[in-house]
Formats: C-alpha cells, structure tokens, sequence
C-alpha cells in the first residue's frame, strides 16, 4: 500500500485459543477412593454427593471431569490436586484440557 508494506487479506477466521479447559482426573489402582472425594470437595467445591459421584465414574471409566475454568484458574487446580497426592504418596493424576 501507500508505504510500501505488504497486507494480506485473511480469508479464514482468525483461529483464537481456546477460553476454558476441564479439569479431568485420572483412576489408578492405588490411591483411596476416600482420598479423592476429599480432594474432589476441597478443590472443586462439590459436596460429599457429588464428590462421591464424580470418583466413582473415574473409578469405572478411567477419567471424569472434576470442573471447568479458564486456562490459569484450570492449571492451578491440576498443581493444587497434584501436591497434595505426592504429599500424601499417591499415584493421583490430573490434567487439564480444552473443551472442545
Ligand atoms: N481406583 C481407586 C481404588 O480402587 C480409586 C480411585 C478413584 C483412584 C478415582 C483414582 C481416581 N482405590
């Protein structure tokens, strides 16, 4: 154009990252099903029912989602739920991942 800079038209929509991201837990053979209520209710606010609901499908599906947040406040519960397994010397796993 007039300075001499080049623009190029952009035809596709602009790809944005994604805004919120599932907390997902993982089943091991190890760690106690009461260990992970407790860290269910204390991390992601659920009540005992829930808490309890939220195990038992990671128990029998091998992953359940624990909550939904925005990227940074998703990445500090997976370090939140992380510390306190290997402070108590479970295998718990937890990731995070962007909702489709
Ligand atoms: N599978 C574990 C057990 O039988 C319980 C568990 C549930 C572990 C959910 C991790 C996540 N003690």
């Amino acid at each position: 154009d007039s300075d001499g800079t080049v623009v190029l038209e952009r035809r596709t929509q602009k790809t944005r990252p994604p805004s919120m991201y599932q907390v997902v837990m993982l089943n091991d053979d190890y760690t106690p099903m009461e260990f992970v209520v407790m860290v269910i209710q204390e991390f992601f606010s659920k009540d005992l029912e829930t808490a309890t609901q939220i195990m038992l499908k990671i128990h029998l599906d091998g992953r359940g989602v624990c909550g939904v947040y925005s990227r940074d406040v998703a990445a500090t519960k997976v370090d939140q739920v992380m510390d306190a397994a290997n402070k108590a010397g479970h295998p718990l796993q937890c990731v995070s991942e962007p909702v489709q």
